[in-house]
């Protein structure tokens, strides 16, 4: 069925879902669900995180903001490579730090000449967001931007004047460079030069990017659009739900007891749909220092995160810092292209492709259908909802993936997922929450037929896939007997 008509079907354009089912007598309030732009936003899976500034150069983390714009030399950048390089790993987007904690900008600001104008890069005509939106356009990505509020280098930080300085900056990086995709809001908020701190105004810097880029997503702790998962180790929670409640987390920064938690696994009753984002570095800082070289995540740390992230109802945005040179070290390079080519082997093949529903009712076929815009009903009734396939051939797997048509919100809450073999069935997942995308790994099994199993939900049951895949690479010796 075509997706709008699915959607009309279920009721969920008018003001309430009318849910007949045992569990949910009478009139259900609709749950939240994604605008078109977070919708996007997660079905990327992927984004690249670019950190460089000052930071490259003096080998630190945080620049206290009286770095001189002349150590800025990143003699051979080429954001072109960059792009096609993250783009060949599968990633949709990039985001870049334009301004990081210590002043320095990457753009020649007209606000300030703390900049790439005062380097000797390129004679001091060089502008990093420029050649940047240029390849992401080249390549058909997402741009995003990293304003850091927090300003160590700014004198009217503290003051009521940085936050005209502050919204003007984001009107150049807004108003030059063509569409953005996504603004990201660190909520650091420590001392300027001066010793004070700024209150940020929250509210105009949204309604800055609402008005100049009203197709992006907004990113901090505490969304609008994107929340943070809580954490840098690249774990969103195994419970993951996309809605959450705004007076848990109130403000980018915010920090007490738990948030963290609560970042991580969302909250199914929360009144907002806010999905999190999982940013984690593929070395152990996110600016590059020679001494972490041989410190980087390689494919298989890269395809964990990967499973931590995507496949538990998050995005992942992986940093990859340039060196000195403005390129990326060799060894980051071939870890992504290393990453790209086992997701793309473990995506490319589906053991339920073909197979034949032997229960669910007339709608179980759409959960295989390859098609993101149909799903399977489950038959509304008492108890839990069984979806039961025969594959057309055996196969080996050892990942399910399973998906929900997120345009309608998120309702399962817990699911189990069997497989059978020459007759017998055996569990192979239980797990909680799927979402856009749920990844779960198992001891590899050659599988005849597959059941799903939705054991309680929030609403009603819909599953726009369920697949089996291969992950060739983490196959067992003692597994093989195939
Ligand atoms: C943090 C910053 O303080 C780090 O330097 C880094 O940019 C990270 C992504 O966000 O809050």
């Amino acid at each position: 069925m075509h997706r709008r008509a699915c959607l009309r079907q279920m009721g969920v354009c008018g003001a309430a879902a009318l849910w007949p089912g045992a569990a949910w007598p009478g009139l259900v309030p609709p749950r939240p669900t994604p605008s078109a732009a977070q919708l996007r936003w997660q079905r990327d899976e992927l984004a690249l995180f670019v950190h460089l500034g000052v930071n490259t150069f003096t080998n630190r983390e945080w620049g206290d903001g009286t770095e001189d714009p002349r150590l800025f030399v990143p003699d051979e950048l080429d954001a072109a490579t960059w792009a096609a390089t993250a783009r060949a790993a599968g990633f949709r987007s990039i985001v870049l730090t334009a301004k990081h904690h210590d002043g320095f900008c990457l753009w020649p600001s007209g606000l300030t000449s703390h900049s790439v104008a005062s380097s000797p890069w390129r004679g001091g005509a060089g502008d990093v967001v420029a050649d940047l939106a240029r390849a992401c356009r080249t390549a058909g990505l997402g741009l995003g931007l990293y304003l850091s509020p927090w300003d160590r280098h700014e004198p009217s930080y503290g003051s009521a004047r940085y936050m005209e300085f502050y919204i003007g900056q984001m009107e150049e990086l807004l108003t030059r460079y063509g569409p953005v995709a996504e603004v990201w809001f660190d909520g650091a908020n420590g001392e300027g030069p001066n010793g004070r701190r700024q209150v940020y105004d929250w509210a105009r810097m949204h309604a800055t990017v609402r008005r100049l880029a009203p197709q992006a997503v907004m990113f901090s702790d505490a969304g609008p659009d994107v929340r943070w998962i809580g954490n840098e180790r690249g774990v969103a929670g195994e419970t993951c739900w996309s809605t959450i409640d705004p007076a848990a987390v109130p403000y980018a920064g915010y920090d007490a007891p738990g948030v963290g938690e609560i970042l991580q696994r969302g909250d199914p009753h929360g009144a907002v749909w806010r999905p999190g984002e999982t940013d984690v570095s593929i070395r152990p800082g996110w600016f590059w220092h020679p001494e972490e070289d041989a410190k980087v995540r390689n494919a298989e740390g890269l395809l964990d995160l990967y499973f931590t992230s995507v496949g538990r109802n998050s995005k992942l945005l992986l940093n990859v810092p340039p060196t000195t040179s403005g390129r990326w070290h060799p060894n980051d390079v071939a870890a992504l292209r290393a990453f790209g080519q086992r997701r793309r082997d473990l995506l490319a093949r589906d053991g339920c492709q073909g197979a034949r529903p032997a229960t669910g009712g007339p709608t179980a076929r759409r959960a295989v259908d390859g098609d993101p815009g149909t799903y399977w009903s489950a038959p509304s009734g008492p108890g839990p909802a069984s979806l039961e396939l025969t594959l057309a051939r055996a196969a080996w797997v050892n990942v399910v993936r399973i998906e929900e048509p997120i345009a309608l919100g998120q309702t399962v809450e817990r699911f189990a997922v069997e497989v059978a073999t020459d007759g017998t069935w055996r569990p192979v997942a239980t797990s909680t929450t799927i979402g856009n995308t749920r990844l779960v790994r198992f001891d590899a099994v050659r599988a005849q037929g597959v059941r799903l199993t939705a054991e309680s939900s929030l609403g009603p049951v819909r599953i726009s896939r369920l697949a089996l895949l291969l992950d060739e690479g983490a196959m067992h010796i003692g597994d093989n007997d195939r």
